[in-house]
């Protein structure tokens, strides 16, 4: 009995409908719903509780994955229960879910953010065909959120990918104008497995191979994603968040790899809730109702 009480106590604060009368810390536990521990937006949100005063206040962040944290939403939602995830975009739980950015008064996590595309050094010299594409590729949030939507729906990512070519033959077009051909030349591309990179890198990858590439994608944590490109062991990324997001590892690694600059203007990344919790629109709410 002792150890079934406060069980019960800490389910039940969970499981009632969001009420905006008691404050919101209690109501969840004070706990702040994540993704994998090698995310930037898991280390802009540490930063973030410290920022706000939310550590001292007792508040956590919860590691899970992205797989993990929008399952939990969906259930929170369906109950119109309270709950405050890292957000970001481009990705589906935008469309799919009604939530809100709160606002980020103090900057935490950078006001938009553009994803580049990270190549080792000497690939220019090496596979300049490769390096022309690469450096080309771009596209909008919309574009690809098309990818991420099939593939979130079940699709194969790479017939996904397939898939957007065919129906984008002007920019496919534009990435390879003038680019020559090439035999079976290898190519490695590295990434995390988010549902943002997971599209992109198959886009890329798939374009590359209609140019007679052989290219390999391997999925990996964010830290040997960099060091892959860093040592050379892999060729090409499609995946830094910057400034802030990958921002870290873009500075340890400054000076060993090549930036191309932006592939995606538009980006963003946050704390998130259901649009029901009307009154809690800015991070500092979590702390102050
Ligand atoms: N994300 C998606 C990543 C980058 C891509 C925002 C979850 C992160 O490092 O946080």
């Amino acid at each position: 009995m002792l150890l079934i009480v406060p069980l019960i106590a800490a389910c039940s604060s969970q499981t009632q409908p969001y009420n905006s009368k008691e404050k919101i810390g209690p109501q969840i536990n004070y706990t702040i719903t994540g993704i994998d521990a090698g995310a930037g937006i898991m280390a802009s949100t540490q930063t973030a509780l410290k920022d706000y005063g939310l550590e001292k206040a007792n508040w956590q962040l919860q590691t899970s994955s992205t797989a993990a944290m929008t399952s939990t939403l969906d259930k929170a939602i369906k109950d119109k229960r309270p709950i405050v995830i890292t957000g970001w975009q481009p990705h589906w739980m935008f469309t799919k879910f009604p939530i809100k950015f709160l606002k980020d008064p103090k900057n935490v996590y950078g006001k938009a953010e553009s994803i580049h595309t990270i190549v080792r050094k000497g690939l220019k010299k090496d596979s300049p065909e490769a390096y022309t594409i690469l450096d080309r590729f771009h596209w909008d949030p919309t574009q690809m959120s098309d990818v991420m939507l099939k593939v979130n729906n079940g699709m194969d990512p790479q017939k996904a990918a397939k898939e957007w070519i065919k129906a984008h033959p002007k920019e496919v077009a534009e990435w390879t104008k003038g680019v020559s051909k090439v035999k079976g030349k290898s190519l490695k591309m590295t990434y995390v497995a988010w549902d943002s990179e997971i599209a992109s890198t198959n886009v890329v990858a798939q374009v590359l191979r209609d140019q007679g590439y052989k290219v390999t994608i391997q999925a990996m944590e964010q830290q040997p994603m960099w060091a892959s490109i860093a040592t050379g062991a892999a060729d090409a990324q499609v995946s830094a968040w910057l400034p802030k997001t990958s921002g870290l590892f873009y500075k340890d690694y400054k000076g060993r790899f090549e930036d191309l600059g932006p592939n995606l203007h538009g980006a963003k990344v946050g704390l998130a809730v259901p649009k029901y919790m009307k009154n809690i629109n800015s991070i500092e709410d979590l702390k102050n109702k």
